[in-house]
């Protein structure tokens, strides 16, 4: 038994027991690897991709060989359990190891191969008689946390806590029209295990920053308190193609421009709202798309996010107010899908108040912030206590092939990750 002190003692937190930083690097070494990115250090690993089925193969090896017990359900998530404890609900790690196009190292998969190292070194310490738990750890990877080929983001986690009928998430398509349902099964990871998935005892997610907060005020824990709300559009704008030179100007349907005025339009409206209210068009693609012909159709993304539901809300009844009057103006028809839309989410204040202990007890700097990106963990909250460990981004980089974590960092985030698991194992909630 851990001496299962809910509050950890400045010497050490709960237990002296710290995780093997030189093996979580080389497991994210080598994860990295699958995908590479030529000539960089990042990744791509689409979900349901061929690299994404590596990947995947690869971390279900590492889990199989420490004797895990793997389910794998009908949405394609992995989780891995330590066994011999009777069906006992587990305390929960994980992330994702699917990633953008232009993906880093370190997004989602310093959440489950630090899971995986957390789990490991309690393995080894139980080996020696040094630790009893009354409850197992379990670690997972999610299907599709990132959206970016099967939206919306966190697909698989959004199915495993009941978010979404998994019926309607192997439904989806990609922009080229490949199915959700048929590529989980072009990979080997449709699983029978049933959704939504039991809720664990408690769900704690391991997560660079991929921002400049931590890194700006040189502190090395984001204790995480929630997740800002998030809404995706893809919006269709039909115009009429047509010759760039001989047609005048006052004949044009063009929705090239209508898509470029939505654009500016969105980082306008992030200035007049102010922060913490952020707007991207991230995709943006004509039809024909050559110098010499006005295009005919126009598809982009809106991506909105904010930390309040009522000022989401109003950005987008404005940014849709926009689209419709500059459309119309300009003789552009317009068709709207929504690809995601969650609101704001606050963790469980016992759970953060763990976290930040268990830094503290760590010797370690922290400070509560919310999260700008989406996350797992948020759909989790929906079932059981939660909240997220931060740790620094360098130049607050991610989405992008130079996204760095510096090691001492990976450690630090995953020794608190270490301790907040044994002091939910031993925490009852009420
Ligand atoms: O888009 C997000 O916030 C996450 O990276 N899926
Ligand atoms: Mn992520
Ligand atoms: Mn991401």
């Amino acid at each position: 038994m851990i001496d299962a002190d809910p509050e950890p003692s400045a010497a050490g937190a709960t237990t002296g027991l710290r995780i093997d930083s030189d093996r979580l690097v080389s497991r994210l070494m080598a994860l990295g690897e699958i995908g590479a990115i030529d000539g960089t250090t990042g990744c791509a690993r689409l979900a349901l991709t061929d690299e994404d089925r590596a990947g995947r193969d690869l971390v279900v090896t590492w889990m199989r060989d420490l004797g895990l017990e793997i389910s794998i359900d009908g949405i394609g998530n992995v989780i891995a359990t330590m066994p011999g404890f009777d069906g006992v609900a587990p305390v929960m790690t994980g992330s994702h190891i699917d990633t953008v196009g232009t993906g880093g190292r370190y997004d989602g998969n310093l959440g489950v191969l630090g899971g995986l190292e957390v789990i490991e070194t309690v393995i080894a310490a139980r080996e020696r008689g040094e630790l009893e738990l009354t409850r197992p750890l379990a670690v997972g990877f999610f299907s599709d946390e990132e959206g970016a080929r099967f939206p919306p983001d966190m697909l698989g986690s959004l199915v495993y806590v009941g978010g979404m009928a998994v019926e309607d998430a192997l439904l989806i398509e990609d922009a080229n029209g490949a199915v959700f349902g048929t590529e989980l099964e072009r990979i080997g990871y449709a699983g029978p295990a049933p959704l939504p998935g039991p809720a664990p005892h408690a769900f704690v997610e391991l997560h660079i920053e991929q921002g400049p907060v931590l890194e700006d005020e040189d502190v090395t824990i984001g204790v995480v308190e929630g997740v800002q709300g998030i809404s995706w559009t893809e919006l269709t704008l039909n115009g009429e193609s047509c010759h760039a030179g001989t047609t005048p100007m006052r004949l044009r349907h063009d929705p090239g421009y209508v898509a470029a005025r939505i654009s500016a339009q969105v980082r306008e409206l992030t200035s007049e709202f102010g922060e913490p209210q952020v707007g991207t068009v991230g995709a943006i693609t004509l039809v024909p798309n050559l110098v010499n012909v006005v295009p005919s159709i126009a598809t982009l993304t809106v991506d909105l996010r904010n930390t309040d539901e009522d000022t989401l809300q109003r950005a987008e009844t404005k940014f849709r107010g926009f689209v419709a009057t500059t459309a119309e103006a300009e003789g552009v028809g317009v068709e709207t899908r929504m690809l995601a839309r969650f609101e704001p989410v606050e963790f469980d204040e016992q759970v953060i108040d763990i976290v930040e202990r268990s830094a503290g007890a760590l010797g370690m700097s922290s400070r509560r912030m919310p999260s700008g990106a989406g996350h797992d963990a948020q759909m989790f909250a929906r079932v059981c206590p939660t909240a997220m460990i931060f740790t620094k981004s360098v130049n607050g980089i991610s989405h992008n092939v130079t996204e760095y974590t510096e090691p001492e960092d990976l450690e630090a985030g995953t020794n608190v990750l270490l301790q907040t698991m044994l002091i939910l194992a031993e925490t009852e909630f009420g």
